[in-house]
């Protein structure tokens, strides 16, 4: 819920006494929700003894995640195997994984009595994230930020992770999903909900495009982000580089691909996913761009020619996907992703949609881009 959570002095109060679980007897002045997630919730932690030092502490939102603890190995995996990494040949520029922060008796996590699953991180020094892209400089970083993640991962075994979400961008399945509510639900019928009927039912054939390439051995499992949107990534305040990928819940074997498409579905929308003026929704390909020229001058050792010729259809198959997500969800009543009020998610899928169609009626110009600069 990120900063729309709402908590009252009791909730500040046992939040406090759970963040003093990882706070190594250092007092808590003061907690603040924090950032702009869909998922966990999420605060920043300041101590009293030093007023720059904090941490960030997240309630893992255990109805999306029913394992938690298998989260939390696959970060340790993640964050070992990339410090291994790096001391081997190191980077020529700044880049920080988010550590996990031990309870006093040792864990990587917080249990409370009722079943809330907690755990700390470090914060990320002098950084910020943003939700939307402001410049062309500021998506090459973009895209920078995820070619780096995918190669200090290259190496690491996919095997080697657990699976923390299962299904999760398997196209296919939000499809069944999707037509499981539609049987199920009494949702209300309107023109924004007939329009996002038809416009899914236009598009079955969409689903399997990237499935189809994985068993047919064109495009092979690897470690995968899961989730490189805009705002999990952080930016130096002072050089304004990329420094940190996060948001690493949905670090597990996968297609790369989903990762590419969703760097490009969120970086290239300048309006934002939240804005409520869906219709003027645009897929920018100057963005797109400068995304894949930060993502290729750390990708091009490992990407193969397969990898190449899916990228198109990648940006549009996980917009299209997120969009029935997000309307899936909506007719579902809202029970995954956070939402401010009872259309949000309906109005979330539109904004989706409607990039979907500007990616199709620019498919020429972003080819053309890929061809370009690969
Ligand atoms: P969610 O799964 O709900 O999206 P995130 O892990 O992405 O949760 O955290 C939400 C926000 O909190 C991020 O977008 C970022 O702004 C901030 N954040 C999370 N972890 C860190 C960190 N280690 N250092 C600095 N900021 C962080
Ligand atoms: C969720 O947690 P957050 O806000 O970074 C979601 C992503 C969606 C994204 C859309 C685990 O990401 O898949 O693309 O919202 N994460 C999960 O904003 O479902
Ligand atoms: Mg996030």
């Amino acid at each position: 819920m990120g900063q729309n959570y709402q908590f009252d002095e009791f909730d500040r109060l046992k939040i406090i006494e759970i963040a003093h679980k990882f706070s190594a007897q250092k007092q808590v002045a003061d907690i603040q929700p924090f950032g702009s997630g869909n998922i966990n919730d999420t605060f920043l932690v300041s101590l009293q003894e030093a007023e720059t030092y904090s941490f960030i502490l997240q309630r893992i939102n255990t109805k999306v995640f029913r394992e938690p603890k298998l989260v939390m190995q696959n970060m340790r995996t993640y964050a070992n195997h990339v410090r291994d990494r790096i001391q081997d040949s190191p980077l020529d520029r700044r880049w920080d994984v988010p550590q996990v922060l031990q309870t006093q008796q040792g864990e990587d996590y917080w249990q409370t009595e009722s079943g809330e699953f907690w755990r700390s991180l470090s914060f990320i020094a002098d950084s910020q994230s943003f939700d939307v892209m402001e410049s062309i400089e500021q998506v090459r970083e973009f895209g920078y930020a995820l070619g780096t993640f995918h190669l200090l991962t290259s190496d690491l075994a996919p095997e080697r992770l657990a699976d923390t979400l299962e299904g999760f961008h398997i196209t296919p399945r939000y499809f069944r999903q999707h037509e499981e509510v539609l049987a199920s639900s009494n949702f209300k019928r309107s023109p924004e909900v007939d329009y996002c009927l038809k416009f899914v039912s236009d598009r079955k054939g969409l689903a399997h495009i990237l499935e189809n390439a994985k068993v047919a051995g064109k495009l092979p499992l690897r470690t995968m982000h899961g989730d490189p949107k805009v705002n999990n990534i952080l930016f130096d305040r002072q050089t304004k580089l990329s420094v940190s990928v996060i948001d690493l819940d949905t670090v597990k074997s996968g297609l790369v691909h989903y990762d590419i498409g969703d760097c490009l579905r969120s970086g290239c929308n300048p309006a934002g996913e939240e804005t409520n003026q869906w219709e003027d929704v645009q897929f920018d390909t100057e963005l797109c761009q400068g995304i894949l020229q930060g993502y290729f001058s750390m990708a091009r050792s490992f990407l193969t020619e397969y990898d190449y010729a899916y990228i198109y259809d990648a940006v549009r198959v996980i917009t299209f996907e997120l969009g029935l997500r997000f309307f899936t969800d909506y007719l579902a009543g809202s029970i995954y992703f956070n939402v401010k009020y009872p259309e949000h998610n309906l109005l979330r899928s539109l904004v989706q949609f409607r990039l979907v169609e500007s990616i199709e009626s620019q498919q020429t110009v972003i080819n053309k881009i890929i061809k370009d600069i690969r």
